[in-house]
């Protein structure tokens, strides 16, 4: 597109992917993403940020307080001036975020926090942005370069989108869920709860927090209507837990994972095992029932999805979307913007988010340029009380299931509306993600294959 001197490299990268098999699929960023796009099945997304109750938790809601900082008047091309992000010294505000360098020139009338926002996407789009001139053509492209300053080199560039940075464990749970062992029908799913380290951004320090099999989200456990489960817990924690599979209707009332009422807490070392029939589907979860506030705030969460029977919504890809408004910040499947998986589909295809909220406040999602139809909620087929919207609040404890059905190309945000969750002075975080829509399918697997690159 006549931008040879872009500094976008060249996108060999994009064709050149080999994908590989993992051999720990569930623990490998690389398989987990491989599996999401290529074989159709779900990338989800990942924010953060903080509304941390408690003081010992980092807090990064909102940014720095502003400081009075004139806007950039008349920069010279190149030269330092007080807003280059990145350099340590160079920036008014300390940031939340270590910030990279924002190089390149300094358009006019921009500050700091102009800067910061800029790099924030960078950090998101990372070296994939060169694959766009493929897939969007020159004259899209061009623009892109534009929006990010591409004519001029900066770091990002040749960095991994930084959702490629931190594993994105859940992304393609959908696709490749936790498998059971079978005892006669039974589906028999081992896990661990256990004490992680985890990055909600790959700049951020790691947090002690919780995770089921080592992580957060846990693995999704996938089963169908009308069969038996049987879900055992190892408790490697140094306290108690307990587990709900949120939205079950038990036949067994002390499968119910509430301690002290319809069970014990189990202890450091001990397992519990929880059976039952999952007889009603849909977009379920289980999680820690016990000290939850603090165990789920950790981490201690995941999906858990039965397919119905003759389901009438059939989509193309699935993406799980949870959300978590505690310990991590602002987060979606544990990660926080730039660090959060885009949605991907090609013009033609439907996706399913399955949105679910596991935190403590209601966070509206808003759908940059699409509709979406809401055709479950809490798991129950809405029929013909489906309905469409753009911004759909998602409160604690709730799920919804909306379609998408892609048909115009473009990288479109998609985040939750309550602006102080996403938006700071140091630009986008949290709960920010994107519906990226491009023309072809083979498109969504160039943009796989180049992140796994
Ligand atoms: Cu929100």
């Amino acid at each position: 597109m006549g931008q040879e001197t872009s500094g976008l490299g060249p996108i060999a990268a994009v064709e050149t992917a080999e994908p590989d098999a993992a051999e720990h699929p569930e623990l490998s960023r690389r398989g987990f993403l491989r599996g999401a796009a290529l074989a159709g099945g779900g990338i989800a997304a990942a924010t953060l940020a903080a509304c941390a109750p408690g003081a010992a938790q980092p807090v990064w809601t909102y940014g720095p307080v502003r400081t009075t900082e004139p806007a950039n008047g008349s920069p010279e091309p190149g030269a330092p001036t007080a807003t280059p992000a990145g350099t340590p010294a160079a920036s008014a505000v300390p940031t939340a975020t270590p910030a990279p360098t924002n190089g390149g020139t300094i358009p006019p009338g921009w500050s700091s926090h102009d800067l910061n926002a800029r790099t924030v996407v960078r950090r998101y789009v990372g070296n994939l942005a060169p694959a766009f001139e493929g897939i969007y053509g020159a004259e899209a492209f061009g623009k892109l370069v534009k929006i990010l300053g591409a004519q001029e080199p900066y770091p990002e560039l040749t960095a991994k989108p930084a959702f490629v940075q931190v594993p994105q464990l859940v992304l393609n749970d959908l696709l490749t869920p936790l498998q059971p062992e079978l005892d006669g029908d039974t589906k028999v799913f081992r896990l661990t709860v256990d004490e992680i380290e985890w990055q909600v951004d790959e700049l951020k320090p790691p947090l002690a927090v919780f995770g089921y099999n080592g992580q957060w989200p846990g693995p999704t456990i996938r089963v169908n209507q009308g069969d038996r489960v049987r879900a055992i817990f190892t408790n490697n924690l140094h306290e108690t837990t307990s587990v709900h599979f949120h939205g079950v209707e038990f036949d067994d009332p002390f499968m119910d994972g509430v301690p002290f009422v319809s069970q014990e807490p189990f202890a450091p070392g001990e397992e519990f095992t929880y059976e039952f029939i999952a007889r009603n589907p849909g977009s379920l979860m289980y999680h820690s029932h016990h000290n939850a506030t603090d165990q789920v705030g950790r981490g201690l969460l995941g999906a858990f999805v039965v397919d119905r029977r003759n389901d009438p919504n059939k989509a193309d890809r699935e993406y799980v979307w949870i959300s978590n408004d505690a310990v991590g910040g602002f987060t979606i499947n544990g990660h926080g913007f730039p660090a959060v998986v885009p949605v991907l589909a090609a013009v033609g295809e439907t996706v399913r988010i399955r949105f679910m909220n596991e935190g403590n406040m209601m966070h509206p999602w808003h759908s940059h340029g699409y509709t979406m139809r809401v055709v479950e909620r809490d798991g129950h087929d809405l029929g013909s009380a489906a309905f469409e919207c753009d911004t759909l609040g998602v409160n604690p404890g709730e799920r919804f299931d909306a379609l998408i059905t892609a048909d115009r190309p473009g990288i479109w945000a998609f985040h939750c509306h309550i602006l102080p969750h996403v938006e700071g002075l140091d630009g986008m975080f949290g709960m920010v993600t994107s519906l990226i829509v491009v023309p072809e399918k083979e498109h969504v697997d160039a943009i796989v294959n180049a992140l796994l690159a």
